[in-house]
This record gives C-alpha cells, structure tokens and sequence, in this order.
C-alpha cells in the first residue's frame, strides 16, 4: 500500500471535508457521473431524477445527485475545457479513492463511470446537424496529457496528424486516446454514430473559426476534413474529450463522450432546436445508463 500522506497543499480540502473545488464530500458523490459543461444543464439532467438527494456549486463546477429509475447519479458541470478536466477528474478520483481522514490512498482502488453528454460541431458534411455522436477516440491538441507520465502515445498516429495538417512547431504534439469499449457499448444504438473527436483549447482560432482574427493554418478546416489515418477519419470538434480520455484511463475509470450535433463546419449549418436536441441526449443517457 502506498504510504504517502498527502499535504495539505497536494490534497486541499474545505473547511466542512469537501474537496476543494468540487464542494464534494465523499459520501455525496454517485459512482455514475454525468458531466456537462454548461452549469445550467445540471438541472436540465437532474429535473429527470426521481429524487435529488444533494446539490452543491463552486465556481463552474457544479453538482446534483440523485437517483433515476432507481439508479444513484451525479451530474456535474465541468465548464468549458481541458484544463477544468483536469480539476475535475483529478478530484472526483481523490473522492473515491483518497481516505480524506488519514489523506493516504486507499488499497481497493474504486472505479467510476463517467458519461459527457456535450455538444460539438461536425466537420464531415454527411453528419446531420440534430444527430448524436460517441467519441470512440479523441485526438488531444491540448497538452493535458503531456504534463503526466504515461505511456498512452501513439506516436505514428501523432506524426501523422502533425504531418497532414501541417501543425507547426510551436503546438503541443497531438495525443491519441479511446473511450472505455465496455462502457460505450451500452451507448451504441441505431441513433448514434460513432466518430473520432479533435479536442482544442479554444472555440474560435483553435477551431478554425474566423471573425476578426485569421488563424494560423488557413487551410486547417479542410485538413481535418479531408484526413485519414488506417480508416479514421475526423467527425467533430470540441474542447473537453480528450482530456476525458486521458485522465479517465490514467486514473483507472471508465469514461464515454456523447455528443449533440449542433454545427456543421462544413456546410455551415447550425442547429434551429439546440434545446431539443441537448434534451434528447440527455434523456437518451438517462435511459441507457438506468439499464447498465
Ligand atoms: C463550447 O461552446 C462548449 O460546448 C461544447 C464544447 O466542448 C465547449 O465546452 O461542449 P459543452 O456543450 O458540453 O460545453
């Protein structure tokens, strides 16, 4: 067993025995987690809960849990991008698996079920605006895994990426990452396509949106449209993913990234009904983790 007791700098805790920026105490967290990263589509998701037991709010991060059909769920909001990942995922693993009173990692490691039900914008022209998509990968172009040790690069896809999409030097390395097969197996339904997700650090330049300011690599849209790598081709852009690929398999946990369709980059469409379709997914989820 690990012997290292934790700072009070390393593992901070509130006053009441919550963790720092989640708010959480250990009892209060569900083992089955639905994130999203609009604060408000907490209570979009939990407004389905036969009960809410516990809600909590923080900054960005904030949490209901409850149960549906009989099942213990917690809903958090991430916010928007990897670097609240890390935070997040980092401190929901220290809930389950961190002994907040002796601050020393616990000897039976405890495994969570995470479910990002999020929104995206497609960049193939076949994928329907309104439609459902599961990241069955996510290519990182933030560095989120390159500040822990692992040894979850796939170097050859990477060099491909930075190759055919002419990355320049000064961007971090792409990094490579799947979701959990046996979770996103429950997940797989004739309404939901499967695809390869581009996770970046912005909305606007680092996904080759322009207004008034031009992106570096111009032609960058139709790069990630027109690559292919053994069959893979890109479907959709987002922000949070692959850092949910990434710290999921680090620390032991099952993690699957649901997408709502609400832009088409290609055709430049977006979405008349994003409430809707947002609702749909969640309560797609809903239904889908109550039979897990
Ligand atoms: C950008 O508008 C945000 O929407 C997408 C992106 O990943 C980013 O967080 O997901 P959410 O709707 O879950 O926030």
């Amino acid at each position: 067993m690990d012997k290292h007791v934790f700072s009070d700098s390393e593992l901070i805790l509130n006053n009441d025995g919550s963790i720092y920026h989640l708010n959480l105490r250990p009892d209060q967290l569900a083992h089955t987690i639905i994130t999203v990263g609009d604060p408000e589509r907490v209570q979009e998701v939990s407004k389905y809960f036969d009960h809410i037991e516990f809600r909590t709010g923080k900054r960005e991060f904030h949490t209901h849990t409850g149960t549906y059909k009989g099942k213990r769920i917690s809903v958090i909001s991430t916010g928007i991008g990897t670097d609240n990942i890390d935070i997040v995922f980092n401190e929901l693993d220290a809930l389950v698996n961190i002994d907040f009173k002796t601050r020393k990692i616990k000897s039976e490691l405890i495994s969570l079920d995470i479910i990002r039900v999020g929104t995206t914008g497609a960049v193939q022209p076949n994928i329907p605006v309104d439609s459902f998509l599961l990241s069955q990968r996510g290519i990182g172009f933030d560095s989120l895994l390159h500040w822990y040790d692992n040894d979850l690069a796939d170097k050859t896809f990477a060099d491909a990426l930075v190759k055919e999409l002419k990355l320049s030097d000064d961007m971090a390395t792409p990094y490579i990452v799947q979701c959990n097969k046996e979770l996103s197996k429950h997940f797989q339904t004739f309404e939901m396509l499967n695809g390869t997700t581009i996770t970046n650090v912005g909305f606007y330049g680092p996904q080759s949106r322009r207004l008034r300011l031009a992106p570096s690599n111009k032609e960058l849209k139709n790069l990630i449209a027109n690559f292919n790598y053994e069959g893979h081709q890109i479907t959709n852009l987002e922000m949070e993913t692959s850092g949910i690929y990434a710290m999921a398999n680090l620390l032991g946990h099952r993690a699957v990234s649901l997408n709502a369709v609400l832009a088409n980059r290609a055709t430049g469409n977006f979405s008349e009904q994003p409430e809707k379709t947002v609702d749909e997914l969640i309560q797609f989820t809903l239904e889908r983790i109550a039979a897990i």
